[in-house]
Parts: C-alpha cells; sequence; structure tokens
C-alpha cells in the first residue's frame, strides 16, 4: 500500500503524537514501519476447509501485551469485513487462543475472549444452522449444548465469566473449536464432509487459476 505523509498525517489525528512520531520517523525506519502498522486497518487472509492449518491446535497466550491487541484489532477488521459474526485465531493462521465475536445488529458490539475455557454446558442441546467464513457458502445444522458458561480474559486481560445461550452460545461453541483444530463440518456425515472438501479444493483451484 502506498502511504504518504499526508495519510499518515490524517490518521494519527493530532499533533502532539505527530511530532513525537515524526521525530522517530526521520530518526528510524523501523518506527514509521510500527507507526503505519499501527495507523491502518489489516485484513489477515482466512485459511479455507481442508486446509491442514485449521486442524492446529492452539496455545494459550502467555500475556495480553501490545503483540496480542494488533492481533485483535486485525481480526476485529477481519471478521467485520468478510461479514461474520465470529473469528478464531486458527483460522487466520494464528495458533494462539483468541476469539471475536459481534452479533449484534449494527456491528459495533465486540466482544473478545482470550484464553476462553468452557466450565459449564446444559444437558440441553439445541440445533442451529451454522455457518463459517473458512467453509465459504455452506451452511448446515449442528447439535450442540444449550447454554454455556465460559471463562476468559478480556483485551485488558482481566478474567471474566459470561453465560450465553442463543446465537452467542452457538457462535462461542464453534470459535471454542476451531482453538482446538475442530471445523464444524466435522459434525456432519463423512458424505457430506467429502461433498464439502471436495467442493472447496474445486473453488480454491478457479479462484488460483483466475489469477
Ligand atoms: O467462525 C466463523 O467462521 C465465523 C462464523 C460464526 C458462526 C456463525 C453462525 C453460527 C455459528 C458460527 C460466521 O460468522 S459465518 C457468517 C455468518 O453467520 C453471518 C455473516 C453475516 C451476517 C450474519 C451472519
Ligand atoms: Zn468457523
Amino acid at each position: 500500500m502506498a502511504v504518504d505523509c499526508c495519510d499518515a498525517i490524517r490518521v494519527l489525528g493530532y499533533e502532539h503524537r505527530l511530532i513525537l512520531e515524526f521525530r522517530n520517523i526521520f530518526n528510524n525506519r523501523d518506527s514509521l514501519i510500527t507507526l503505519l502498522d499501527n495507523s491502518y486497518m489489516a485484513l489477515l487472509p482466512v485459511l479455507c476447509y481442508p486446509d491442514p492449518r485449521l486442524h492446529r491446535i492452539a496455545k494459550p497466550v502467555a500475556a495480553v501485551d501490545a503483540r496480542i491487541k494488533k492481533i485483535v484489532a486485525d481480526m476485529a477488521d477481519t471478521m467485520y469485513e468478510a461479514p461474520g459474526v465470529g473469528l478464531a485465531a486458527t483460522q487466520v493462521d494464528i495458533h494462539e487462543r483468541i476469539v471475536v465475536i459481534d452479533i449484534s445488529d449494527n456491528q459495533d458490539e465486540l466482544m473478545v475472549f482470550i484464553n476462553p475455557e468452557l466450565v459449564w454446558a446444559s444437558p440441553e442441546k439445541k440445533s442451529w444452522r451454522e455457518g463459517c467464513l473458512s467453509v465459504p457458502e455452506y451452511y448446515d445444522e449442528v447439535e450442540r449444548p444449550d447454554s454455556i458458561r465460559v471463562r476468559a480474559l478480556d483485551i485488558n486481560g482481566k478474567q471474566f465469566e459470561l453465560e450465553a445461550d442463543g446465537l452467542l452460545s452457538v457462535c462461542l461453541q464453534h470459535e471454542m473449536d476451531h482453538l482446538q483444530g475442530k471445523v464444524f463440518v466435522e459434525y456432519l456425515s463423512p458424505l457430506k464432509r467429502n461433498r464439502i472438501s471436495l467442493k472447496m479444493k474445486k473453488r480454491i483451484k478457479e479462484l488460483v487459476g483466475q489469477r
């Protein structure tokens, strides 16, 4: 992306930071890269089923630092752009326990779950028609516990617990499966799964051929 000084000024907004950052820019090329990295929306490529990287098990986040916050921001940008209502780090080839979800109508209620753990699941089950950004244009019914309780860290590294039902419960379970290397099509019959796999491979081939 070509970025000139005017763009940088517009993005940064206020003078104080601008002066400090420009001092860095002229003294240190790496500072310019960091500045632009932090200022611009970053869309991450989403892995497509049956990519084997979708089956990797994510590791816990050791500390919610600036690197993790940048990953969360990029994941949120990627989810909103798709558009989707959730995204797990595994789907963008980052194998750390990070999930973003926004089920609001206006896409303005971002929820961040770092190191999410299931602490309770209701014995009652419910079937829901699920989709997945890693399995584009395919939707199918999956049965899961109706309500759940999850413990996680928020964007400031503070622990919280949340009880969820409806779409939030489904979405959280779907995203936590991703962190365990499980894609929702693995709940379906082998016949359906093979069909989806072939369809996705064909789709990827066509997309590559178009380039
Ligand atoms: O994990 C993902 O791939 C995201 C997935 C989450 C999800 C949705 C529905 C049931 C279970 C899990 C999606 O967001 S698929 C796209 C989608 O459902 C949607 C897209 C735009 C508006 C509303 C929904
Ligand atoms: Zn998914």
